[in-house]
């Protein structure tokens, strides 16, 4: 097994990522350079910009306001989402200023310039930062890091937005749109959003939401979409309105990722909630007015040796369908957060320990067991929503990285849930049947090869007997720019690769192939083809069955498309 050094990945990726990123276009590489890896560990921050409160220590070196100000920017543009907000270590190591004084500023020099055989990007030989700009992170980091600031209920209530209040919209669906079939694609860089019709694959709208967008979540009944970007903005969408638009906005925090609706039975449509990196907490609304409701921080003890965390950001956020409850992965911490939203004046929150760094996950096919990646420890989390209970801690692959993960019959171990690696070129198959196939349940039943490490996306269907895996993070370009397809009772033949980059007929430029998503009738399988904000972007169109393209989707304003939400898939948690 070939194993990728992440870290190394993460971070080299964030050198080359950048020119994804829109805030950090003039600074960025080009576009042209090979597509490493990540944002994984860390894309940009929009904390970059935010006024944040510093403590003075008098033994850090001295540094002119200026320059600190510019150091403050780096730190959250290019090091943050390693090394935490606070500098109390994440993926990367903590960078506190009773470390790094103790270090000395020739050490730091020498890291921060050159790199580590660990992961720490070569800032200063790979020309991302200045030699001053080096000097400047050297000192920066051996002050107090300052904070950017808190966002309690007054201040997250004074963002929001009732734009059309629930009395004013249809009681009726208004258009003749196939919503199930709708596709909510994110144009990351553009801050908007695509709705793409699945059967003719024509844009029906483009609607503005936020900065660096990252995924749309349905309601339980399928006429609400809820948008959310990397500035915690969420943006509601009624699918309903005669041209489907934007009812309520609201920003939840500084910097989030997750946002997720009420899916228990009785409480349909009822509440939205949204998990931010930063303040680290969580926002229950109203879910057809996004009225906020319940902020509840997340700071607290670590599920391993129960030491303080400042800064368990929010990753992601799914909704039980066996109680009205949300899980809530608190990533630095290892914790989940089962909150119990059937009162939220005396809210219960059922504490479930797993191991730390948790990311994404998704159900398995029966929707009863919440399967949790907390990929900095090559570890999948099993639980229980019917019971409130870890099941079982699963050793995978390196790194894994699921996405929701994909579900499928495997032809000798019954129902199983499959993760992809960030890490290695491997794909993780758990056995999910405790009851007809208990000697296989919460154990991995066989290990498959892919193309490769960097994979960030698998998905399978009901109705499909394929599995597809991307690689857009594979530092080698063949790989990042096709799909791996396996027949799922025949893994043995090994994979398929289609070069959906290629049929795409893109100009020159990186581009990256990200994210399978379904249809409704699981027939076709979506493709984003991510190339730079400045160049062609695409999404490719492949036929399930046959394996050979259908269509491809282009238009001046997919830019950068990356997630794609197809409304019934997202609404049923189908994959
Ligand atoms: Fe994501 C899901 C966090 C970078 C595309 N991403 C998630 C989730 C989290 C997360 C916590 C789960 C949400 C949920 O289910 O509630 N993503 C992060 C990061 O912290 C990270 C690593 C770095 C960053 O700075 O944001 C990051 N993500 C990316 C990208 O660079 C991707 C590839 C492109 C993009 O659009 O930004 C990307 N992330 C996605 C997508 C999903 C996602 C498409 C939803 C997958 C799904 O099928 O549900």
């Amino acid at each position: 097994m070939k194993l990728i050094d992440v870290k190394s990945l993460c971070i080299k990726a964030m050198l080359v990522a950048l020119p994804f990123v829109a805030s950090a276009a003039e600074e960025a590489p080009k576009a042209t350079q090979p597509l490493t890896s990540s944002q994984q560990a860390g894309g940009t921050s929009p904390l970059a910009d935010v006024a944040m409160h510093q403590t003075i220590n008098p033994k850090s070196p001295a540094m002119p306001e200026a320059d600190f100000q510019r150091g403050t920017k780096i730190y959250f543009e290019r090091c943050a989402g390693c090394h935490g907000v606070l500098r109390k270590g994440a993926t990367g190591k903590a960078l506190t200023p009773d470390i790094t004084l103790a270090k000395g500023s020739d050490y730091l020099h020498t890291f921060i310039y050159y790199g580590s055989a660990q992961g720490m990007p070569n800032w200063g030989t790979s020309g991302t930062l200045s030699k001053e700009d080096v000097d400047i992170m050297v000192k920066y980091i051996q002050h107090e890091p300052p904070q950017p600031p808190e966002m309690g209920l007054k201040e997250v209530q004074a963002s929001w937005k009732l734009l059309i209040e629930p009395e004013k919209r249809p009681t009726k669906q208004m258009n003749n749109l196939d919503i199930g079939n709708l596709f909510s694609v994110t144009l990351r860089d553009a801050g908007k959003i695509a709705l793409i019709d699945g059967a003719s694959k024509k844009i029906v709208q483009i609607l503005n939401t936020g900065y660096a967008v990252h995924i749309s979540r349905m309601s339980e009944s399928g006429r609400y979409l809820y948008v959310i970007g990397r500035d915690a903005k969420i943006v509601l969408i009624d699918l309903w309105m005669a041209t489907p638009a934007a009812v309520a906005e609201i920003k939840i925090g500084l910097e989030a990722r997750s946002v997720e609706t009420s899916k228990f039975k009785g409480y349909k449509d009822r509440y939205a909630i949204a998990g931010a990196y930063w303040p680290p907490q969580y926002v229950i609304m109203d879910g057809d007015t996004l009225k906020p409701l319940r902020v509840v921080g997340t700071r607290g003890m670590t599920s391993d040796s129960q030491d303080y965390h400042p800064e368990p950001r929010v990753a992601a956020i799914v909704s039980s369908h066996y109680r009205p409850e949300f899980l809530i992965n608190a990533k630095e911490t290892g914790m989940v957060h089962m909150v119990d939203y059937s009162d939220l004046e005396n809210l219960k929150v059922t504490m479930i320990n797993t191991p730390r760094f948790l990311h994404d996950g998704g159900f398995e096919s029966t929707g009863r067991y919440f399967m949790d990646a907390a990929n900095a420890s090559d570890k999948i989390a099993v639980i229980d929503t019917k019971e409130d209970k870890l099941a079982a801690v699963v050793s995978v692959g390196k790194t894994p990285h699921p996405g929701r993960g994909a579900n499928f019959k495997h032809p000798k171990f019954g129902p199983v849930w499959a993760t992809s690696h960030l890490g290695d070129e491997t794909i993780s198959l758990i056995g999910t049947d405790p009851i007809k196939h208990k000697e296989h349940a919460w154990k991995v039943v066989q290990t498959i090869n892919g193309a490769g490490g960097g994979s960030l996306f698998i998905k399978s269907h009901p109705k499909s007997k394929n599995l597809w895996v991307d690689t857009p993070l594979n530092p080698d370009e063949k790989i990042s720019q096709s799909i791996a397809v396996f027949d799922i009772n025949n893994f043995g033949n090994g994979f398929k690769t289609l070069p959906i980059a290629e049929w795409a007929g893109l100009g020159k430029g990186a581009k990256r192939v990200v994210q399978p998503e379904y249809n409704k009738a699981g027939d076709e399988v979506w493709f984003s083809v991510w190339s730079a904000a400045n160049e062609e972007s695409a999404i490719v169109v492949v036929d399930d069955k046959t394996l050979k393209l259908k269509a491809v989707i282009k238009d001046k304003a997919l830019v950068t498309p990356t997630g794609k939400f197809n409304v019934h898939n997202t609404q049923h948690d189908v994959y």
